[in-house]
């Protein structure tokens, strides 16, 4: 699929010639979970009074509040129901392989313990703990890779940090001072104070060079060589290309890349929010994502309390349910070679192809376009029921009249063939 090539095009001598050796287990991993958590979720979307729709963690930007009263919220800011071993466990139930969460936002606050300001958690909160430290532990504890997303240009409190255009002139900024003073001083204190980061996720770069972003790169990898990063650390960089938010390519494409979608109405926390994806959206998605060969990292946004939104909860821990039973078809898969078919999608594993139905056909027989190599046996991957199948040339038919007819957001049938796919 030309993108690939252009990706690769894309890519900086950074990481097309020596990409990170560590990218295996994000390939493999197919499923990560966004948090969003800041000062913002205490808002849940409202300022005075008027809810403004749209990301809640935009608020600052949409009302345009001053950076001086913005900050007293931190004053009010305790999320005392916090608990790191209950979002790491719900990480774990709903079969995510790697978790990123907010450090600082484009709202400039710290949710973590940092030395570089006060503007951060524990120094201006009531709270005065770091969550990130107990969090990036409970999720190793579980086998979870920990991360941050890390919002290197924009930052709303700073003087200098970009986009701030209500409070500051745009034009009068010094990108560089806030670059030295805050971001590069913080992302070490990221890589240096949490543990071994499986991933540093940037978002919407700006004001650095190509040769800067490059020399930003390089830092990053001598202070933790493992820990991947998302092409939005900018300039055609990063281990793993992401998606615009909420796009899926239309076809399968090569190299490492991810979706990222959120499950609620915004990102960061709003109190009236009454449109969470169902856990049938949310397997379709993440089987649709891993049929063309990439990762879906979906988002919840806890609230200001630090609790984890019912819905989102409880269809992430449905989500889990499935995969519990269907995970085989999905982690450590490639790209099926059978494009999207009426009746679903397929994924790969060597001498394996998995067929996602998401629409049963009404009369039971499926057909598997395709010049499949020799079928050796074709079952359901849930209680491994045999399937009849017959060639009718270089297309394949199954049988699925012996399949119970349970309700599943994907029922997966496993075609075994001789040689490769
Ligand atoms: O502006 C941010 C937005 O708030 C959110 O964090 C998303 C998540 O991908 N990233 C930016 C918009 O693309």
């Amino acid at each position: 699929y030309g993108q690939s090539q252009d990706m690769a095009d894309m890519w900086d001598s950074t990481t097309t010639k020596n990409p990170n050796k560590h990218i295996q287990w994000f390939k493999d991993a197919k499923f990560g979970l966004f948090i969003h958590w800041g000062l913002y979720s205490k808002l849940g979307g409202t300022w005075n009074g008027k809810h403004y729709y749209g990301s809640g963690e935009w608020i600052m930007n949409q009302a345009k509040i001053p950076v001086r009263k913005y900050e007293q919220v931190a004053k009010t800011f305790n999320p005392t129901h916090f608990n790191a071993d209950q979002w790491a466990r719900l990480a774990k139930e709903a079969g995510v392989k790697y978790m990123v969460i907010t450090a600082k936002h484009h709202e400039g606050f710290s949710m973590f313990d940092s030395k570089v300001t006060d503007y951060d958690i524990v120094d201006a909160t009531p709270y005065k703990k770091d969550p990130m430290k107990s969090l990036a532990a409970a999720a190793r504890k579980r086998g979870i890779q920990f991360g941050f997303y890390y919002s290197q240009f924009q930052d709303w409190y700073e003087p200098n940090g970009g986009r701030n255009t209500w409070d500051y002139t745009e034009s009068k900024k010094d990108y560089q001072r806030y670059y030295r003073e805050k971001a590069i001083p913080q992302i070490k204190e990221l890589l240096s104070n949490y543990g071994p980061l499986g991933i540093m996720w940037f978002d919407t770069p700006g004001g650095m060079t190509k040769d800067q972003t490059r020399a930003f790169v390089n830092g990053l990898r001598k202070l933790q060589p493992q820990c991947l990063f998302s092409s939005r650390v900018g300039q055609g960089m990063g281990d793993y290309k992401d998606f615009g938010d909420s796009e899926v390519p239309p076809v399968p494409m090569e190299g490492a890349w991810e979706s990222i979608y959120t499950h609620n109405d915004t990102w960061g926390y709003i109190e009236r929010d009454f449109n969470f994806k169902s856990p049938k959206e949310i397997i379709q998605l993440l089987a649709t994502v891993a049929s063309r060969g990439g990762n879906l990292m979906l988002n919840i946004g806890p609230d200001g309390e630090g609790n984890i939104p019912y819905y989102s909860a409880k269809f992430l821990k449905e989500t889990g349910d499935w995969l519990s039973v269907n995970g085989k078809s999905i982690y450590g898969t490639t790209a099926g070679f059978i494009p999207k078919q009426p009746w679903g999608v397929t994924t790969e594993k060597p001498g394996k192809l998995y067929l996602q139905i998401f629409t049963r056909p009404n009369n039971d027989l499926l057909l598997v376009p395709g010049c499949l190599p020799q079928v050796n046996k074709v079952y359901a991957l849930d209680g491994g029921q045999p399937l009849g199948f017959t060639k009718k040339g270089t297309d394949l038919l199954v049988d699925l009249s012996k399949l119970k007819r349970t309700v599943s957001a994907s029922t997966v049938i496993v075609v075994e063939c001789k040689g490769a796919l």
